[in-house]
């Protein structure tokens, strides 16, 4: 049903671009730099970076869609620095873009830079991640997953799956980036599920940074450390990913002799989760550009948009893997 509303909203979409492209002779792109007579959207969005599979299909999304929406889409990808994302932001406020969006690498420190937006009378559209501001009317709406409800989700499968367990069930988290609102609110959901069950112990948490190198990295020496851990909490598929490499090259057998539970359900992970070497994963979906675009025009045309739109998203086991990957996107 969502599917084919999905795909009808394409076909839709793909219908007006073509009968734009038909009566105005082309010249769509010279037109877009100047504004004067010319009513499409100019969207800046400041990207996070290229750091995770998840993130490859959300620009793809993005970029999709403004083009199926007849969005001027101008797009930069910050490297997962804060920095390169103030010096984005404020290209787009110089270049008077109609709408701002942008997925904050870290909560914190956006008030400087989203007062100059506010200032300058661009509105504001945060997507995926959010930032802590206290002050919400620096931007219009936050469109993206719930993170803590993924952490959630994590922990009651970990407590469910050990309910049985003799013994200490230890636990090592491989962190998103540091201070980012998944890392925050992942390791916050999970830890408070947990808590139920004394056995269950973290007993490392480190940083690999989202990525399969950091990942790898972490569990490569987490295995020196702790050899014995029972489980890996990683918080995006990627680490998960980077973690299966390391346990191999120790000689150990990824879903069986350490359980591995992820976030994101990218294609790479659920094939890892129908393979054995995941055993659980929480999908965080990446396909936000539709919901975007529709904002974007919302906003625009001056009429009112919800202050928090929740992405809705499922789980999945090896079996579940197996079935959905066939039809995943991404
Ligand atoms: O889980 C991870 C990516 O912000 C939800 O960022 C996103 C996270 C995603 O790098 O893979």
């Amino acid at each position: 049903m969502t599917a084919l509303r999905k795909t009808l909203g394409i076909a839709a979409a793909s219908l007006v671009l073509l009968a734009a492209t038909a009566c105005g002779g082309g010249g769509s792109d010279t037109a877009s730099s100047g504004g004067g007579g010319n009513d499409q959207i100019t969207l800046g969005f400041a990207q996070v970076g290229a750091e995770s599979g998840w993130r490859t299909a959300n620009t793809k999304s993005i970029q999709d869609s403004a083009k199926d929406a007849g969005i001027n889409l101008k797009f930069s990808d910050a490297q997962q620095k804060q920095e390169n994302q103030i010096k984005a932001i404020r290209s787009y406020i110089q270049q008077k873009v109609d709408v701002i969006a942008f997925s904050p690498v870290v909560e914190s420190g956006w008030d400087t830079v989203l007062k100059e937006a506010k200032d300058a009378g661009i509105p504001v559209v945060l997507t995926d991640r959010s930032v802590d501001s206290q002050d919400t009317s620096l931007y219009v709406t936050f469109l993206g997953s719930d993170f803590i409800a993924e952490g959630k989700k994590a922990g009651e499968w970990t407590v469910k799956n050990f309910a049985n367990a003799s013994g200490e069930v230890k636990i090592a988290q491989l962190e998103g980036t540091t201070g980012s609102a998944p890392a925050i609110d992942r390791a916050e959901g999970f830890a408070d599920v947990i808590k139920s069950d004394p056995k269950l112990k973290i007993v490392a948490s480190q940083t690999g940074d989202f990525t399969r190198a950091g990942g790898k990295q972490v569990t490569e020496a987490l295995l020196k450390s702790n050899p014995d851990i029972t489980m890996i909490y990683a918080h995006n598929d990627d680490m998960a990913l980077g973690a299966i490499e390391a346990i191999e090259a120790a000689g150990k057998v990824p879903g069986k002799d350490i359980t591995i539970v992820s976030v994101d359900a990218v294609h790479d992970g659920m094939q890892a989760l129908s393979d054995g070497k995941i055993n659980f994963i929480v999908e965080c979906s990446p396909l936000l550009g539709p919901q975007l675009m529709d904002v974007v025009k919302k906003v625009k045309a001056g009429e009112s948009v919800e202050k928090r739109i929740v992405t809705e998203e499922t789980t999945f086991t090896p079996e579940q893997a197996k079935e959905a990957l066939p039809s995943r996107q991404y």
